[in-house]
């Protein structure tokens, strides 16, 4: 396989650094599709992830398809999609349609994916992080050889307990866990500096006698190459890392967010100015992985194929109304008619 040209300082070959680019730039077209489409009055909340594309991408890169469990969280559709999780049920989701691999009935990116090895996530911050340590533990109990738990959270969800007693967890029992938080300087409203008095997260990980890796967010390759030697300590049965890669979070929370009451549009614009996409985009083309023309075309053929598959999900049906107390207990068991026949 060829390898990259001098001036992208990695060993990845070429093929691997356009997949790199393609993710970012599927990411950041699928956030804005979503937007877009909350402005229409089509789907009823966006999460987007503008400012995270080189994170998700890079972690993507390193995650082992057949082998690794990934424990994501909601800020991660660039993620998923990297991890082979179909674009059509990324809009499936959003439109919350009876198509949808939780039938429509979930919370938009509250994704599943068994097949894939991607967790249901929850929206309560940090649960995952147990989730992710107790499937570890699994994989450590039953000697699975070579495959890792990727456990993906934000600053604030450090802020948590059940953050503190997972990472604790993991490091006594040296578990084959990659925890990397993709700090993006805001949890909603609170700045780091409200989170916590240290710089790094990482930081942290010498309170549980583990290595703590701090990564250029906005660098996918340097993203790629702290996560893939995070892995590789894990599956050496070397434990656990926290990898935390500071990137930003460009947009608002959620659709349902105004960050113009709490942050400067001067801030923002400073950060805008390190846009990850552009930016590795330039890289790759000086470098001459790749040219302009040819960064347009990929551009064009996902703004397309975006489209298309928006236009496509819009059409299929939303869930029945007998559907609404499905999947909420365990086989037939349903509370709610007990309680009303008792009523009666
Ligand atoms: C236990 C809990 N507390 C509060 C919330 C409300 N909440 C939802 S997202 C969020 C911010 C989390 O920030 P961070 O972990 O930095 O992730 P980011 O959204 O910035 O990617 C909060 C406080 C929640 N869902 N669960
Ligand atoms: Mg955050």
């Amino acid at each position: 396989m060829p390898k990259a040209t001098a001036s992208v300082q990695t060993l990845l070959d070429n093929e691997r650094l356009l997949t790199l680019l393609r993710n970012m730039l599927v990411q950041r077209a699928v956030d804005t599709r979503g937007f877009q489409l909350n402005r229409q009055g089509k789907i009823a909340i966006a999460m987007g992830s503008e400012g995270h594309e080189a994170v998700q991408a890079g972690t993507g890169l390193a995650f082992q398809r057949g082998k690794d469990l990934l424990y994501p969280y909601y800020r991660n559709t660039g993620l998923i999609l990297a991890c082979g999780f179909p674009l059509a049920d990324v809009f499936r989701s959003q439109f919350a349609r009876a198509t949808d691999r939780t039938g429509g009935r979930n919370i938009i990116n509250h994704i599943t994916a068994r097949d894939l090895g991607i967790a249901s996530l929850s929206s309560i911050i940090a649960s995952q992080c147990t989730h992710a340590v107790g499937a570890a533990y699994a994989v450590k109990l039953r000697k699975e050889p070579d495959r890792a738990v990727f456990c993906q959270f934000g600053d604030g969800a450090t802020s948590e307990g059940e953050w503190h007693e997972a990472v604790n967890f993991a490091a006594v029992a040296r578990l084959p866990v990659i925890f990397l938080c993709e700090n993006n300087r805001w949890a909603i409203s609170t700045p780091q500096a409200k989170q916590m008095v240290v710089e790094d997260v990482a930081s942290r990980a010498h309170g549980y006698g583990i290595p703590g890796t701090v990564v250029d967010g906005f660098d996918p390759v340097a993203v790629y190459e702290a996560v893939a030697a995070a892995r590789e300590r894990a599956v050496s049965g070397d434990g656990p890392t926290i990898v935390e890669a500071k990137c930003y979070r460009f947009l608002s929370h959620t659709t349902d967010d105004d960050d113009r009451t709490y942050r400067s549009r001067e801030e923002v614009e400073r950060q805008r100015e390190l846009d990850p996409v552009p930016r590795f985009a330039r890289k790759l083309i000086d470098a001459e992985t790749i040219d302009e023309a040819g960064v347009e075309q990929m551009r064009r053929e996902i703004a397309t194929l975006v489209n298309a598959t928006t236009d496509e999900i819009e059409t299929e049906p939303g869930p029945s109304a007998d559907t609404l107390y499905g999947n909420v207990y365990a086989g037939s068991h349903e509370p709610w008619c007990v309680w009303e026949t008792e009523a009666l």
